[in-house]
């Protein structure tokens, strides 16, 4: 089994949080894998990664990759979970993947002084004489993207104030437990952990990784997560 990401970026083991969550669901459910890195998912089957390869079958999206873990080797990352908490569970990655996810990726793509060190991230081993055309390309296609989306379309403050509200709830639902639902850590616990560890991981100061930094509970949490759930 082959799992196909980015290569890494800001200290994550993958350079998307979304490839660092099918890792560590991976991880937690004990699959043996190996890491491919691509760069131009183009002729990946959604052209997004992560993408799971078994022989030659190909598993786009996180989400599927969770859902043929648990089909296959009947492995359940919300062991213990009442049916109200895999309901939040469920929300819960919904709120970090589909709104928080935008936001960050707004900052770092739409945001000029963040873009600078985006391009540099993402696109450092592009060999030059490509390396201008391939930048400028890419960043139409996000630009245009998080205009489709919407998130795009709020300015800074309007995103920094939902990003908050987002962290505010996962800082409430996590309380004095150590993982979301309690002392073991689940799917909700991956999305979230993986997410904001990327987010925090940014090279340059920014208002996200401030405001997480500025929550020494949170923090505590995101090492513990990191320590619990990554590849070692
Ligand atoms: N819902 C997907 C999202 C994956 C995703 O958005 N991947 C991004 C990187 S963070 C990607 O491959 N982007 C490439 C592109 O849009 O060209 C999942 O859970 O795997």
């Amino acid at each position: 089994m082959e799992l196909i990401v980015f290569p890494p970026t800001y200290n994550e083991p993958a350079g998307s949080p979304f490839a660092t969550k099918a890792m560590c669901l991976l991880e937690m459910a004990d699959v043996k894998y190996s890491v491919t890195y691509l760069s131009n998912p183009t002729k990946m089957p959604k052209r997004k990664l992560p993408v799971l390869k078994i022989g030659d079958r190909l598993i786009p999206d996180s989400n599927e990759i969770r859902l043929y873990i648990e089909e296959t080797f009947g492995f359940d990352f919300n062991t213990g979970l009442s049916p109200k908490e895999r309901a939040i569970s469920t929300a819960v990655i919904r709120m970090i993947e589909e709104h928080l996810y935008f936001i960050v990726y707004c900052s770092r793509w739409q945001e000029d002084m963040n873009w600078e060190v985006t391009k540099v991230a993402n696109f450092g081993t592009v060999p030059v004489i490509m390396r201008g055309f391939i930048t400028r390309m890419v960043r139409k296609g996000a630009l245009a993207q998080i205009q489709g989306q919407g998130m795009g379309r709020h300015s800074k403050a309007e995103r920094f104030a939902r990003f908050k509200t987002d962290i505010d709830a996962i800082v409430a639902l996590l309380g004095d437990q150590d993982f979301l639902f309690g002392d073991v850590p689940s799917a909700a616990d991956i999305s979230t952990v993986t997410a904001l560890n990327f987010t925090r991981g940014f090279a340059a100061k920014n208002d996200l990784s401030d405001y997480i930094s500025s929550l020494p509970k949170l923090v505590a949490y995101l090492d513990r997560g990191r320590e619990a759930l990554y590849p070692k």
